[in-house]
C-alpha cells in the first residue's frame, strides 16, 4: 500500500467517530455477502455510549440487501437505526421494525440504487464499503457482493473502506461495475449472454473522498450448506420434471438461464440439477449465487453464473480460493440495478424460482408479510424476476409451523405478486400451472394440486360460499370470510377448523 493510503489507515473505532448523528449511510452487502463488519460493530458501541450519556445517535442505513449480524443486528440492538431500506433478514432488526421502532422501506432490490441516483431517496453522506483492494488513485475492488456499492460510492461525500484480506486476490476480476445511465440518456444494457460485461472490474472514485481505511480479515457469516430436506427435494424434483416436460412439448428452448431465490427450497432445486444425470449444464442469471452452485460446479454442470452476490460459508470460501483461477471465469458479480434489470431478464428469457410465504387460491402471492402486518424479510428481488421472466415458479411447503398454517389461503394478507404475473405454484403436494386459466379454474387447480389435504375442505368451502354469495362471478370472492383462516391462526394458534 502506498504511503498516502497508509496515512488513511485507522481503527474501526476511529472510523466510527467520523460518523455523525442523523447521517445517511450507504453500505455494501447483499444477503449476508460483502457487508462491512468492523465499522458498523464499532458504530453500534459508540451509539450505546452516546445513548448512555443521554445523547441522541441514529442513522439511516441503506444497503444492497440484508447484511450480517455485525451490521444490521448490532446497530438494531444499539437502537442506532432510524430508517432502513431496502431488505433485511436479521431477527433483532426485524423485531424492532415490527415493534414500530424503526422505519423500514421494503423496496424492489433492482430499483433501490436508481431511486437513490434520481434523488427519490436521500443520497448517502458516507459510504462504508467492504473491498478486497483499494489503490492510491482511487480504484476500489469489491469482495463478495456488488449490490448498490457503485451507486453509493458515486453519491457519497465520504468513503470509508473496510479492506478485507480474507479472500486474498481470489475474487480478482469477477466484478462488473457497469451502471446504465439515467433517463433520458439510457442505452441498451450490453448484456446478451449470462457472462457478458459492460464495465470494469473496479470502481473509480476520487481518492480525496476516501477518509478512512480499516483493515479486517473477517469472513461473511454464512451458515454452511445443508442437505435439502425431503419437502425441498420433492419440490425441486417436481420443477425439474415440469421443465423436462415443457421442453419435450417444444414450449421451452434448452439453455435458458435460471434465477433462484434464497433459502432451502431454492438450494434444493440447484442441488437436484447437479445430481440429475440427464441434466444439461446450466447457467444462472440470478441475484444471489447461493452455495449450491458449487454442487453444480463439482458435477461439471455450470456454464456460468451471474449475480450481485456470492454467499459462501467458510468451507465454500476455501473451495473458492483453491479453485479461484477456474471459478473467476465462471462468475460475474454486477450491480443489482443490472442483475435485476427487467430489460436483461426479459431478453435472456430467465426461468425464475422464488419462495413464497403464502399463495392464494386465485394466484396472488405474499412473499414478505405474516398475517398482513409483520415483515419477514422483504420482497427482495423476487418481483424484479417474477414480473419479467419467461417462466416463473413460486414454491413453498404446503404448511408452516408444524401444520398450524396453510400456505395456500383464500386470499393473501399482503400482495407482492398479483395473479396477472404468476405462472406456476409448487408445493410438496403438487404443481399448478396457472397460465391461461380463468380465476375459478385456477382456484380449483391450486386447491387440488397444491394445498395440504388437511386444508382442502376449508378452501373448497370458501370457494363454494364465494360462488354463491359474491356479487360478481368473475372472481367469486366472499369479502366477509376471506381472512377467516388467518383470524383463526391469530386467535387459536392454528388455521385448522
Ligand atoms: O420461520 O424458521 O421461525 O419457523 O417463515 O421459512 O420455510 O425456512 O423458508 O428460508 O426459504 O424463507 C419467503 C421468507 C422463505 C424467503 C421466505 C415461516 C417459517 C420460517 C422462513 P421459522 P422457511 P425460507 C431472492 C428472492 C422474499 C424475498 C425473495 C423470502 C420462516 O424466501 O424472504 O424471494 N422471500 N427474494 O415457519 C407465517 C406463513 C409462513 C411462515 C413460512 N405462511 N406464515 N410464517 N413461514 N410460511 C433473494 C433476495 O431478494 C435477496
Amino acid at each position: 500500500m502506498t504511503s498516502d493510503l497508509v496515512s488513511k489507515e485507522i481503527s474501526a473505532e476511529e472510523a466510527a467517530e467520523l460518523i455523525q448523528d442523523g447521517e445517511v449511510l450507504g453500505v455494501s452487502g447483499f444477503t449476508l455477502a460483502g457487508y462491512p463488519k468492523a465499522v458498523p460493530t464499532a458504530l453500534a458501541k459508540r451509539a450505546e455510549r452516546l445513548h448512555a450519556n443521554g445523547k441522541p445517535f441514529q442513522i439511516t442505513l441503506f444497503s444492497g440487501a440484508s447484511t450480517g449480524d455485525e451490521c444490521d443486528g448490532a446497530l438494531a440492538r444499539a437502537k442506532a437505526i432510524k430508517w432502513r431500506a431496502p431488505y433485511q433478514s436479521n431477527p433483532d432488526l426485524r423485531s424492532a421494525i415490527n415493534r414500530g421502532e424503526i422505519f423500514y422501506t421494503d423496496a424492489h432490490l433492482g430499483i433501490m440504487g436508481h431511486l437513490v441516483r434520481t434523488g427519490s431517496l436521500p443520497r448517502p453522506t458516507t459510504a462504508i464499503i467492504e473491498a478486497s483492494e483499494v489503490t492510491s488513485d482511487g480504484k476500489i475492488r469489491f469482495t463478495t457482493s456488488c449490490g448498490n456499492s457503485v451507486e453509493y460510492l458515486r453519491m457519497a461525500d465520504r468513503i470509508i473502506v473496510e479492506l478485507n484480506s480474507i479472500y486474498g486476490d481470489a475474487l480478482c476480476g469477477i466484478h462488473d461495475c457497469y451502471l446504465p445511465e439515467l433517463p433520458p440518456y439510457t442505452h441498451p444494457i450490453p448484456v446478451v449472454n449470462v457472462l457478458d460485461r459492460g464495465g470494469k472490474d473496479y470502481v473509480q472514485v476520487d481518492p480525496k473522498k476516501i477518509v478512512a481505511i480499516v483493515r479486517t480479515n473477517q469472513g461473511d457469516t454464512i451458515r454452511p450448506f445443508t442437505e435439502p430436506d425431503a419437502v425441498s427435494k420433492n419440490i425441486g424434483g417436481q420443477i425439474l420434471e415440469f421443465l423436462a416436460h415443457e421442453r419435450k412439448k417444444g414450449r421451452l428452448p434448452a439453455g435458458l438461464p435460471y434465477q433462484s431465490g434464497v433459502g432451502n427450497v431454492a438450494n434444493a432445486v440447484l442441488t437436484a440439477m447437479a445430481r440429475d444425470s440427464l441434466q444439461e449444464p446450466v447457467s444462472l442469471f440470478t441475484e444471489v449465487i447461493q452455495e449450491a452452485v458449487f454442487e453444480l460446479i463439482k458435477a461439471d454442470k455450470l456454464v456460468g453464473a451471474s449475480g450481485t452476490a456470492l454467499t459462501c460459508s467458510a468451507d465454500a470460501r476455501e473451495y473458492f480460493k483453491q479453485n479461484a483461477a477456474t471459478l473467476q471465469k465462471k462468475f460475474v458479480l454486477r450491480s443489482q440495478e443490472v442483475s435485476n434489470h427487467p430489460e436483461v431478464i426479459r431478453r435472456l428469457g430467465v426461468i425464475s424460482m422464488n419462495t413464497a410465504l403464502e399463495c392464494d387460491i386465485f394466484g396472488n402471492v405474499n412473499s414478505s408479510h405474516v398475517c398482513g402486518s409483520s415483515i419477514m424479510n422483504g420482497i427482495g428481488g423476487s418481483a424484479d424476476f417474477s414480473r419479467n421472466c419467461l417462466l416463473g415458479f413460486f414454491m413453498a411447503p404446503s404448511t408452516a409451523k408444524n401444520g398450524a398454517i396453510s400456505t395456500i389461503v383464500p386470499f393473501v394478507t399482503h400482495l407482492d405478486h398479483s395473479d396477472h404475473e404468476t405462472h406456476i405454484f409448487v408445493t410438496e403436494q403438487g404443481l399448478a400451472d396457472l397460465r391461461g386459466l380463468d380465476p375459478v379454474s385456477r382456484a380449483h387447480k391450486i386447491i387440488e394440486n397444491c394445498a395440504h389435504p388437511d386444508y382442502r375442505q376449508q378452501l373448497n368451502d370458501f370457494l363454494d360460499y364465494s360462488m354463491r354469495s359474491s356479487k360478481g362471478k368473475h372472481i367469486p370472492f366472499a369479502l366477509d370470510r376471506a381472512f377467516n383462516m388467518h383470524l383463526d391462526f391469530l386467535e387459536k394458534g392454528t388455521m385448522k377448523e
